[in-house]
């Protein structure tokens, strides 16, 4: 079958047209990956071809060995995915050791996979042992509103955590985890990635401090909801802020009680008084 008429390209282009039209990626901002399934890569195998060299990834993924990602070209304009997906995204396959990456499909006019290819795989790395393999979808965006409270908020998870959960109701139930933050450094490399993949470790949600943010999830709906979630919380937050400030607010005990009705767990670190 060929991959361009295949669900899971369907469903990761629809996501690439639906995040540009939230104002998410100006330009080139922002890249976004999906571990593909077996029976998938299995289906699509006919438009693959296994004769380009690998090249290294610059983080180390063993427990991704041999799995195909469909991933956005480094430089590629997420607007322009939706018109040509072979000339703006590509299929790669992980080597054996989980250390080098080969380009099996797409990219046809050339190109490199997103330059934070170490981000994404070590966020994949991270994310399929602890969800034992539920969660698929790594999505990187220049979200405004959240950029925007990294120049005010203290860098700190517990309170961006707390703020974002302030801002709506259901904030708490869609991430309960909370967000993590990771200080400004040099996007591309192995440093920042390494620095996310902590935070994965206990988040789905990273925030990179005046960037951007990463969000995880299990498929296309769900990474882009969250995602969606987290913005429009930053949004009212900023219009708080520009409004004076809060008057009144939900409070650490609201919130577990809140816990107690939606059977979620809510850590005692972000509901200090
Ligand atoms: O793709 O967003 O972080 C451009 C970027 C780099
Ligand atoms: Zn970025």
């Amino acid at each position: 079958m060929d991959i361009l008429k295949s669900k899971f390209m369907e469903g990761f282009v629809r996501l690439t047209d639906d995040a540009f039209r939230k104002g998410w990626h100006e330009r080139n901002g922002g890249n976004y990956s999906y571990r593909i399934k077996c029976e998938e890569a299995e289906m699509v195998m006919d438009s693959f071809s296994f004769d380009r060299d690998f090249a290294p990834i610059g983080v180390e993924v063993p427990n991704l060995a041999g799995e195909f990602f469909l991933v956005t070209g480094s430089g590629k304009f997420m607007r322009n995915v939706i018109l040509d997906p072979a000339a703006n995204t590509c299929v790669i396959q992980v080597d054996q050791d989980g250390k080098n990456y080969r380009i099996v499909w797409g990219l046809r006019d050339g190109g490199r996979p997103t330059s934070e290819l170490p981000t994404h795989l070590m966020n994949h790395s991270i994310k399929k042992e602890l969800t034992g393999g539920r969660h698929r979808v790594i999505l990187h965006a220049h979200t405004t509103n959240v950029i925007a409270l990294t120049f005010v908020l203290p860098l700190k998870d517990e309170v961006f955590t707390r703020e974002l959960w302030e801002m709506a109701t259901e904030c708490p139930v869609v991430f309960p985890d909370g967000v993590g933050v990771v200080p400004w450094m040099v996007p591309g490399g192995r440093e920042i990635a390494l620095a996310t993949a902590e935070l994965m470790k206990k988040y789905d949600v990273a925030i990179w401090a005046h960037h951007g943010i990463f969000c995880s999830g299990e498929d296309f709906d769900l990474t882009f909801g969250l995602m969606d979630t987290v913005e429009k919380s930053a949004e009212i937050l900023v219009k708080v802020l520009s409004m004076g400030g809060k008057k009144q607010t939900i409070t650490a005990q609201d919130f577990r009680d809140l816990a107690k009705d939606f059977h979620v767990t809510l850590p005692e670190k972000f509901l200090y008084e």
